[in-house]
């Protein structure tokens, strides 16, 4: 049975959401937002309480664009069920003030192919050549493969021939497209360093609404360590991990505006790197809902 006690494959995370749009029919909407190059869908769904109105008020969180940070979609299943089960009263007001598209698996090729054959895969399952595979989160057309990207096919950071060179994030972007309007956040889990990141990549600069939403990320930061401790360090892709172009983050950001973008690098700081044990999901996944929850209150005040 589906739980946060272990980790699971796309199957069985994939079952789970096909069976809560069967127990939530009127508020949860199973969403293929793509195909991947091995034709696996990207799903994931629609949660909507009827009560959201106007522009930019839906919340995207997505997960598992890297194959190998398996704690990113465990944690994102887990808040998933928290909007639809949680008691807690000011849980349940902002699950039900907004639209939430919950995609657990962006990359599902990679990703089963971390249960079959190579836990550490990272990048799709696409040939190119002697190599497989482009980096998805290089991938997204906005200063795509300017900096912190390769154009070499056998690295890990591989760029793709073209920006969405891939089946997975050529479709999924097309669908987010379609609603990026909506959106006032969007969140993409990885894993690991214990960050959270704003954008862009391409520059350390504090560019767009920057100071608006580095306070409401450390206030974010906050609230995740008041839980178990955690600690996160908060700031710029290019300034606080590294320069990386052609992320899903920078191009809702760059292309679509949406104002409120955040990349969590999840637990932990590399004692068990992307290998985080199954027994730190439940305390992961508590103290990032935390965190969420932060960010969509402050975004709300603001808008
Ligand atoms: O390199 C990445 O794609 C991310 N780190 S990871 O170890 N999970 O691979 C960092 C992505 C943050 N960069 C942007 N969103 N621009
Ligand atoms: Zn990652």
């Amino acid at each position: 049975t589906f739980g946060w006690n272990s980790y699971h494959t796309i199957e069985e995370i994939y079952n789970w959401l096909r069976s809560l749009s069967t127990k939530y029919p009127k508020i949860v909407t199973l969403v293929e937002a793509g195909r991947s190059h091995e034709n696996r869908p990207v799903l994931g769904v629609k949660v909507s309480f009827g009560k959201a109105t106007g522009q930019r008020q839906a919340v995207w969180i997505d997960s598992n664009i890297h194959a190998r940070e398996w704690i990113s979609g465990a944690v994102n299943t887990y808040i998933l069920n928290a909007l639809l089960t949680s008691t807690d009263r000011s849980i349940r007001n902002l699950a039900e003030r907004h639209d939430w598209y919950i995609f657990p698996v962006l990359n599902p090729d990679g990703f089963h192919y971390t249960y079959t054959t190579n836990r550490m895969w990272r990048k799709t399952r696409t040939p190119y050549g002697l190599c497989v595979g482009a980096d998805p989160n290089r991938n997204w057309d906005y200063k795509w493969n300017q900096g912190g990207s390769s154009s070499i096919p056998c690295t890990e950071t591989y760029a793709g021939p073209r920006a969405f060179s891939e089946a997975c994030t050529a479709s999924t972007s097309r669908y987010l497209g379609g609603i990026a309007k909506e959106l006032l956040v969007y969140v993409s889990f990885h894993s690991y360093s214990q960050m959270l990141l704003l954008p862009y990549g391409h520059t350390a600069q504090h560019l767009d609404n920057y100071n608006v939403t580095y306070p409401i990320a450390v206030e974010a930061a906050n609230s995740l360590t008041k839980r178990y401790g955690t600690r996160y360090t908060v700031g710029n892709v290019a300034e606080t991990i590294y320069v990386a172009t052609g992320s899903s983050m920078d191009w809702l950001k760059g292309v679509h505006h949406v104002p409120f973008a955040y990349t969590y690098e999840l637990r932990d700081t590399g004692k068990y790197g992307f290998l985080l044990p199954a027994d730190q999901i439940i305390p992961t996944a508590e103290e990032t809902l935390d965190s969420v929850l932060t960010i969509v209150r402050e975004a709300d005040k603001i808008s």
